[in-house]
């Protein structure tokens, strides 16, 4: 069965977009024991893919409902892809969960929405470099004007086929060192194509991961000894350390991708 979810921010227009590719074909529920809604439907052009609406997050973090229910969902059922909805006008906390993403490894199409108010912002996106920094096919769109919807269904349909890996996000060098000697310890402990997101979380002391990966006492020291280094080095939380790598990352991207022309007129005048 191949099934496509839509991941992104709240109010990033993930529900006018589902509306989009599902047209009216639409299931509403709940995720099991959790009152947090489940919605999901069948793309509209090929009625054998389901669409799996996701609750909306801005981080995957262990604290929220939505965030653990979408978490479990992304790590455990494996959807064939997910559709993120990043709102154009808040790119650089959008592109946040869109790392997070990426960290787990789940193939990823980017819907750039609001692409119709962008202006009216005083920003422009350059889509095909932030595409190119990414290594992840990005089409921008307004789900409420309905731009683009066909391009991004085209592209959809062709990530499906596809089946395209990227590479996984790289940060600060010193940090890389750390995660590699955590996935050495949590080798075959978790899924392999997800060694890499387990080894951030355990490098993130998230709760959930350190009770439901089973250490025994050599790797636990031995992962906390590699925090805790990291943590001199960095002078930091080993939480922020990876906040602020993803922000470092982030802005690299911004850098590059994205032009403020109220920030380029005023420094003309
Ligand atoms: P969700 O919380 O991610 O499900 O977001 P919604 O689909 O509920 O959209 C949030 C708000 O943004 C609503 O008022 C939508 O009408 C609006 N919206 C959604 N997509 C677009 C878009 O492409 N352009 C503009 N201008 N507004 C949009
Ligand atoms: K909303
Ligand atoms: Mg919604």
């Amino acid at each position: 069965m191949t099934v496509i979810a839509l991941a992104g921010n709240p109010n990033s227009g993930k529900t006018t977009l589902f509306n989009r590719l599902t047209g009216s074909n639409q299931y509403v529920g709940n995720w099991p024991g959790v009152t947090v809604e489940r919605k999901e439907g069948k793309l509209k052009n090929d009625k054998s893919v389901i669409v799996q609406d996701l609750p909306g997050i801005y981080s995957l973090s262990p604290y929220t409902a939505e965030e653990v229910v979408t978490r479990k969902y992304l790590l455990d059922d494996v959807p064939s892809l997910v559709v993120d909805t990043v709102d154009a006008t808040n790119i650089e906390r959008n592109l946040y969960l869109t790392l997070q993403l990426m960290e787990t490894g789940v193939p990823l199409v980017l819907a750039l929405n609001m692409i119709d108010v962008l202006k009216k912002h005083g920003r422009k996106v350059n889509v095909k470099k932030l595409s190119y920094m990414l290594s992840v096919p990005v089409v921008g769109v307004s789900a409420l004007k309905r731009t683009n919807i066909d391009k991004l269904e085209s592209e959809i349909e062709r990530s499906l086929n596809k089946k395209e890996r990227y590479p996984i996000p790289e940060y600060d060098e010193r940090l890389e060192a750390a995660l590699e000697m955590i996935c050495a310890d949590i080798q075959g402990l978790v899924p392999s194509e997800s060694v890499r997101w387990y080894a951030i979380k355990f490098f993130e002391r998230d709760e959930r991961v350190w009770n439901e990966i089973k250490l025994d006492a050599t790797r636990k020291e031995d992962i906390e000894h590699v925090i805790e280094t990291a943590e001199k080095l960095f002078e930091d939380n080993s939480d922020s350390i990876v906040v602020n790598a993803r922000y470092e990352y982030i802005a690299r991207i911004i850098n590059m991708c994205v032009i403020d022309e109220k920030n380029f007129t005023m420094s003309m005048s």
